[in-house]
């Protein structure tokens, strides 16, 4: 399989997120990458390329996508930080207010805290220095990916990125997203022609981005397996009667699963999704590939297996829909490179079967 991979990823380096009042170093490192990369190697994967370098294109696809405050903001943001201070050089920038339901959102704030609150969800998404450097490129790899299927050169493809990006929604970031490159994946092949658009999303987490993104529309339909948001982060969106809104109502589906979850049971909910996605009728497939669902995953509360990955590459393969991988969470360091392969092993096996 075709990869697309970041080479400015290692320029997010968080140190520190909000976790029960204190500081706690970051789960969402520059080794998860590094881990997935030397699989691909090692295991001969298929080709590794860096992505297109079209800058136009790419402000143009993150347009299609993100908010123009919102893009602004994140760019300079690191800049503004470190204005405020010296000394912020050496530390992250993390939000610590937000606005309630009632306040504005319309008017921008002049006070740079503020607005990391206006435009973000959570204290656990700290930004950085090369922040915006690693999730443009991140960004591009996708967008590089999408357009690889859409033209036809390869039936499938993988971005390799970090930052990850399903949780980054039009206007804002947060659990370690600031660019959703699975929806500028999505757009991209809807532009490349594609009619209907697929975005099956495994993460442990709901993607909520995504959700967002797309929930007033009928031409890309968001499914999303995940642990039921009762219990587990976003905690506010991905519960299984949000089915759409407007034009967009029957076109998200989302299969939330308790915590402890088998891959028996996982996979049931798999299928559930891909059927609802052959309904559909489906011309292009994205799969958000996070392996966060792995039973060693620090922050998650499924029990998938290393060997399962191989079953549900297979499984998504069975669609036979031209397909992009984008890769999102997995926090076990040392497995997170044989999961994330597996899946896509199998999704080759699976394909090369007439
Ligand atoms: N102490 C992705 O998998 N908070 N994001 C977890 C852990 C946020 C996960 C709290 C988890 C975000 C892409
Ligand atoms: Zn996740």
């Amino acid at each position: 399989m075709l990869t697309i991979h970041n080479p400015h990823h290692h320029l997010h380096q968080g140190r520190h997120e909000m976790f029960r009042g204190r500081l706690v170093p970051c789960h969402e490192t520059a080794q998860r990458l590094a881990h997935v990369l030397a699989e691909l190697k090692r295991r001969a994967m298929g080709p590794l390329r860096a992505p297109a370098a079209d800058t136009a294109g790419l402000s143009q696809a993150l347009a299609r996508i993100h908010a123009p405050r919102y893009l602004n903001f994140v760019e300079h943001a690191w800049d503004e930080w470190v204005a405020l201070d010296p000394a912020n050089a050496q530390q992250d920038a993390l939000p610590s207010v937000w606005p309630a339901p009632g306040m504005r959102f319309d008017v921008l704030p002049d006070n740079f805290a503020a607005r990391m609150g206006l435009f973000s969800f959570d204290a656990g998404t700290p930004l950085t220095a090369g922040s915006w450097a690693a999730a443009r490129a991140g960004a591009a790899c996708a967008l590089t990916a999408a357009r690889e299927v859409s033209s036809g050169t390869a039936h499938s493809a993988f971005a390799l990125s970090r930052p990850p990006g399903h949780h980054a929604g039009t206007d804002f970031f947060g659990g370690y997203c600031f660019l959703n490159n699975a929806a500028l994946a999505a757009q991209a092949l809807r532009d490349g022609g594609a009619a209907h658009v697929a975005v099956l999303d495994v993460d442990y987490h709901h993607g909520n981005g995504t959700q967002a993104i797309f929930y007033e529309r009928s031409d890309v339909m968001t499914v999303s397996i995940h642990g039921d948001p009762r219990t587990e982060y976003p905690f506010f969106l991905g519960h299984a009667d949000e089915r759409g809104a407007g034009a967009g109502t029957g076109f998200n589906l989302n299969l939330p699963l308790p915590r402890g979850t088998d891959f028996t049971r996982w996979r049931a909910a798999l299928h559930a999704g891909l059927n609802t996605i052959k309904s559909f009728g489906a011309d292009a497939l994205v799969v958000a590939l996070g392996v966060d669902t792995f039973e060693g995953d620090p922050i998650s509360g499924f029990t998938l297996r290393s060997a399962d990955y191989l079953q549900v590459g297979q499984d998504v393969a069975a669609a036979r829909l031209p397909t992009v991988f984008v890769f999102e969470g997995g926090y076990a360091v040392a497995e997170v490179g044989i999961n994330t392969v597996n899946v896509l092993e199998g999704f080759n096996r699976q394909s090369l079967r007439p």
